[in-house]
């Protein structure tokens, strides 16, 4: 029997593809929202899991196939992941909001942050059952092929509620048996400044230096580090989110340890001349400074930086 699709994911990078054939493994009906008529149809993908330590063989990409749902056809869906660069999300969102039904909810997960406070006040306008969650993930996966990925990394998923209405239980449930090392958290967005300091300091220094992400451990970079982190927390502290400053400085190198040998998402995006997420993740770090009539110069000079290598 074939039931209709009910989850819809926007954005085909890696995450978005990860989370699909994880929900599609755990037999949810799932599908990605395509960019035009065109596109619609089935889809072919292929997954490469990830090698445990006493795989000897190679392990084999396994081929799946999921729909492309067009704007046009999407009444049945309940769910909407949103997996776009965090600078697509408004555009790409924006035009949907119509023609999903009123009882939709958007989940948000990409890299940095600012979004979700542009998009709390469409969604409130809609007091009509509509909600929003935003999440994070660590879990490590590599886009080899336009539909192809491979899973690089084990990591913890968070999810929360935002704004509206709550995700019911019956999505929250199958969110959390389909991903690996996930949770439902009270408070989302202090789990968001945290991986933002991840990434505010992983990020733009080895896009800047040209490095994988273990190089960070040596000793010359601890000061900068030190200061993007000292500079967040007092940056969230003003919004309202209490951060412990060790517990960030330990787990910001313990990223380093873990992805040693990875070249992070920045310094990929400079390489293949592609836009960054700076803005959404260093220059966010400084919009909320400014909001508050502070500054961030540590930060500022990296946004700057990185804009203009980037250019
Ligand atoms: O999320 C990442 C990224 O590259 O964007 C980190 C955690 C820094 C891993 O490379």
């Amino acid at each position: 029997m074939t039931h209709a699709v009910d989850i819809a994911i926007l954005g085909a990078g890696a995450v978005g593809q990860l989370i699909c054939r994880q929900l599609t493994v755990a037999g949810m009906d799932v599908g990605f929202i395509g960019r035009n008529a065109l596109e619609s149809g089935q889809q072919v993908l292929s997954f490469t899991p990830l090698a445990s330590a006493d795989d000897h063989q190679q392990i084999q990409a396994i081929p799946y196939s999921v729909p492309i749902l067009t704007a046009d056809a999407l009444d049945n869906i309940r769910l909407v992941i949103v997996c776009v660069k965090a600078y697509q999300v408004l555009d790409a969102l924006s035009p949907l909001l119509k023609q999903l039904p009123s009882q939709c909810h958007i989940l948000l997960l990409h890299n940095g942050m600012g979004p979700h406070l542009a998009l709390a006040p469409l969604i409130n306008a809609q007091a009509n059952g509509r909600g929003l969650s935003l999440g994070t993930t660590s879990q490590g996966v590599l886009r080899q092929a336009p539909w192809q990925i491979k899973q690089t990394g084990q990591g913890l998923t968070q999810l929360g509620h935002f704004a509206g209405a709550e995700l019911t239980k019956h999505y929250r449930n199958a969110l959390l048996a389909a991903i690996p090392s996930s949770e439902w958290v009270d408070a989302i967005v202090p789990c968001l400044w945290q991986k933002l300091a991840v990434n505010a300091a992983i990020n733009p220094l080895t896009a800047l230096y040209q490095c994988p992400n273990g190089k960070l451990a040596e000793p010359d970079f601890s000061e900068v580090i030190k200061s993007i982190l000292d500079e967040l927390v007092m940056v969230a502290a003003h919004d309202g989110v209490s951060l412990d400053k060790s517990f960030l400085h330990d787990r910001v190198y313990q990223v380093i340890r873990l992805t040693a040998g990875n070249f992070s998402s920045m310094h990929q995006d400079i390489a293949h001349k592609r836009r960054t997420e700076i803005d959404q993740i260093n220059g966010y770090i400084c919009e909320r400074a400014q909001a508050h009539g502070l500054s961030a110069p540590v930060n500022a000079e990296l946004w700057a930086r990185v804009k203009h290598l980037a250019v």
